[in-house]
Order: C-alpha cells, then structure tokens, then sequence
C-alpha cells in the first residue's frame, strides 16, 4: 500500500532495468518487462496504485508542535480481511512518517494509514521486509522479543491502551490508566480488536528475499472511552522494529516527539 515503497521497488527495478537495456538486446527487454509487470502486480494487491488518490498527511500546529490528523469517516468499513482493495483505504489519513533515532526517514519502509466508521477506528499497517521475523505465537504474548512487530499506542479519554502485532497474526493488547494517575500497563484487558493479515514472503526463513507485510485492525473506540463523534481526539504513537538478515534490530518510530493527534471526522 505504501507509494514510496512501490516507488522505491518499481526504481530498483527499473534501475537493473536500465544498465541491461544498454546491452540493446531482445531478452533483455523482454526481461524489464516482465518484472515492471510482477511489480504492479503486488502493488495491486496491496492497493499502492490507487494509495494517493484521496490520501491526507497530518498538519502540524505551530504553537504545540502536535501534528493533527484528521481521520476521515468512511463511506462503507474495510473488510478485515488483510486485502486492501477496500475503497476505503485509498481516502484514508496517512499518519505521519516513521523516522529513525537520527530524524531520518526509517528503512525499511513503514507506514500507517487511518480511517473510521460507526464507532469503529480502522488501521492498515504495512511494512517493507526482506526477512520476515513471525516472534512468539502465544496471544497476548511479548511479540516484540524475537520476531517483526508494530508496537501501536491510542491515548483516548482517561487511559492508553497499547497493541502489539506481529507478521504471524499475534495481537497483544493492554491497558493503563493515566488520569487521575498513571496506572500499570494491565495485559488481562481485551480491546475487542479485530485484525487480519497478509504476508508477501516466508515467515522466518532467510533463504529468500521477502517484500512485505500488511495487517488490517479494527478497534472499538469504546476501549479508548470514545463514541466515534465527529470532533473526537485520541493520540496515536506507534513504532515499528525490524530484524533484518544483517542482525541486530532497525526500529522506526512515529510521533516519539509528541503523540499525533487523530481527530475523527
Ligand atoms: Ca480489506
Ligand atoms: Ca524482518
């Protein structure tokens, strides 16, 4: 679903493309051809081609800093399905950018697309990956040990509530109370979320060169103490932590500065 990250794979592509077609010879057109055509193919699947028509990008205040991201209502929900063909995804709000600890823009690429329907908030979480990492397949478990995972956290009323998501389908979802203290984090809580996935590559075998991983989730606005009204604010922080071939963890993240702040439409 991510434009960049369709651009990206088309230019590599398209790169490779370029030094063969110097040769000038038959195959190597046929070649090009061939995996221009492969490409789309996966940006069709995952909706990149149509991911810029109606999607928005936050607007930053000046005086707080905060970056608002108007959450558009959409005509019909998403289907959880994994598939983002739905025509809602196109229109939705893009939130912000993952960044590294340098500022820079994160790699692999990751990005976050929201969008909500009767009391509903709905997520698409895409994620570049040469190497997918599955983690642990215990429910509620610490998804974010071993393997890939977006760590995703909704400020809502009166409480935040966390959900952690792995490539092999894991939800971990937890709650903390933060008015009229800061609360512990409590792991027994259930958010009611519904996800689905779709995973382009192997989960953990480094043989091949995987593509990507998208996940489609649904939370009730109810577990952040909200209705869905036109005007409602949550915050929303997320992080994204890849473990590549080379070794070691990559994490990007969005909103570390300052939550964005996701107001419904
Ligand atoms: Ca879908
Ligand atoms: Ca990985």
């Amino acid at each position: 679903m991510s434009e960049p990250g369709a651009r990206a794979r088309l230019t590599r592509r398209a790169r490779g493309a370029t030094s063969l077609v110097t040769l000038a010879t038959l195959v190597t057109l046929v070649t090009l051809v061939t995996l221009v055509t492969l490409a789309s193919a996966g940006c069709r699947r995952h909706g990149l081609r149509r991911s810029t028509r109606g999607a928005r990008a936050g607007t930053r205040n000046a005086a707080s800093g905060a970056e608002v991201v108007r959450v558009p209502r959409a005509a019909v929900s998403p289907r959880i399905d994994g598939d983002l063909e739905d025509a809602a995804w196109p229109e939705a709000a893009i939130a912000g950018t993952f960044v590294s600890a340098d500022g820079a823009p994160a790699r692999p690429h990751s990005e976050i697309r929201v969008t909500q329907r009767d009391g509903t908030l709905f997520l698409a979480l895409y994620a570049a990956d040469e190497d997918l990492r599955g983690g642990t397949a215990a429910p509620d478990g610490p998804v974010w040990l071993s393997g890939d995972a977006f760590h995703l956290e909704l400020g809502g009323v009166d409480a935040t509530c966390l959900f952690d998501v792995s490539p092999r389908g894991v939800l971990t979802d937890a709650k903390r109370l933060e008015r009229p203290r800061r609360g512990a984090w409590d792991y027994a809580w259930s958010s009611g979320a519904r996800l689905a996935l779709d995973v382009d590559g192997t989960l953990d075998d480094p043989r091949d060169d995987d593509e990507e991983g998208v996940v489609e989730l649904a939370v009730p606005l109810a577990a952040m103490g909200l209705t869905g009204a036109p005007g409602e604010r949550l915050t929303l922080a997320a992080r994204r932590c890849d473990r590549p071939k080379s070794g070691g963890v990559s994490c990007g993240e969005l909103g570390a500065r300052a939550p964005l702040v996701l107001e419904l439409r």
